[in-house]
């Protein structure tokens, strides 16, 4: 990893963006048609976020061009030269003035958390890596990269997908990406980590069942703690890593206590005795 890497996010004031991407990858159109829809495509339009794509095979020398090369050691597969590369991240360095943070996308990294969308959202400028075949040739890595994420323990054919991942959740955190239809606030994993609650929509009778008679009360206390309930025994049920009883509050452990004796068991666990 680089020594002299950017100072971590912790330390920079948030800004509200605009936030600028640029994506190195031996298939750039991949990136442009997932950053051209939905929310990101729309936070582009509104210009809270910047997107370019830079192919390493516009900076590989030689008739061939090539990028990559067979692995010191032997073993499967082919590993990216670092040549090509180094070029490419200093165009896209050069490309604009503001500091970047460069970002290798490989199952090697930490794992991409909510939490870490949000410090990387608060960046002037980001600068995705995305590998192929094997992978890099680590003196690349270790020169020009400043953090390694993944976004899951399972092997992808490039990194462009968890290129798209992040490119996506950290867009739709900036300011004005969300119309107030859609709050980043209620989102799982927001505020204290817990999972989001179930979300009912018209018709209020189906075959497939009934909208819970709380969400029609339009009793907006009564209805933020059935919310809650529902976020706490489901990551009980589904995450019980991502939550530790012992530290909730009075009013979290009232909404489990009461939803343990309505319903005569214990969210993720036995039946309560
Ligand atoms: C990956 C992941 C991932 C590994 C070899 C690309 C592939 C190939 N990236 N989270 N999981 N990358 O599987 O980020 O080069």
């Amino acid at each position: 990893m680089r020594s002299d890497a950017l100072p971590n996010p912790q330390s920079r004031i948030p800004n509200s963006g605009p936030i600028r991407f640029d994506v190195v990858s031996l298939f750039p159109e991949f990136i442009a048609r997932a950053a051209d829809v939905g929310v990101v495509g729309r936070a582009r339009e509104r210009g809270l976020v910047t997107l370019q794509a830079w192919n390493p095979r516009d900076y590989a020398e030689g008739n061939y061009r090539r990028v990559d090369d067979r692995p010191f050691g032997g073993g499967p597969g082919m590993v990216m030269l670092i040549d090509p590369l180094r070029a490419t991240l200093a165009a896209a360095r050069a490309a604009d003035p503001a500091p970047a943070r460069v970002i290798y996308m490989s199952p090697q990294g930490q794992r991409l958390t909510q939490a870490r969308v949000r410090e990387l959202a608060a960046l002037p400028r980001l600068i995705l890596l995305c590998g192929r075949y094997e992978g890099v040739d680590e003196r690349l890595l270790q020169a020009e990269v400043d953090e390694e994420l993944s976004i899951g323990d399972y092997v992808l054919s490039g990194g462009e997908l968890a290129a798209a991942v992040v490119l996506d959740a950290v867009a739709r955190l900036q300011d004005g990406a969300l119309g107030d239809a859609e709050s980043a606030v209620q989102d799982s994993f927001e505020g204290d980590g817990l999972l989001d609650c179930p979300h009912y929509t018209r018709p209020v009778s189906h075959a497939l069942g009934q909208v819970p008679e709380v969400l029609l009360s339009g009793n907006h206390a009564e209805i933020a703690k059935w919310r809650r309930q529902q976020a706490l025994v489901r990551t009980l049920e589904r995450r019980p890593d991502l939550i530790d009883e012992s530290t909730l509050g009075k009013a979290d452990r009232r909404l489990l206590a009461d939803w343990r004796s309505a319903n005569g068991a214990d969210p993720g666990g036995t039946p309560a005795a």
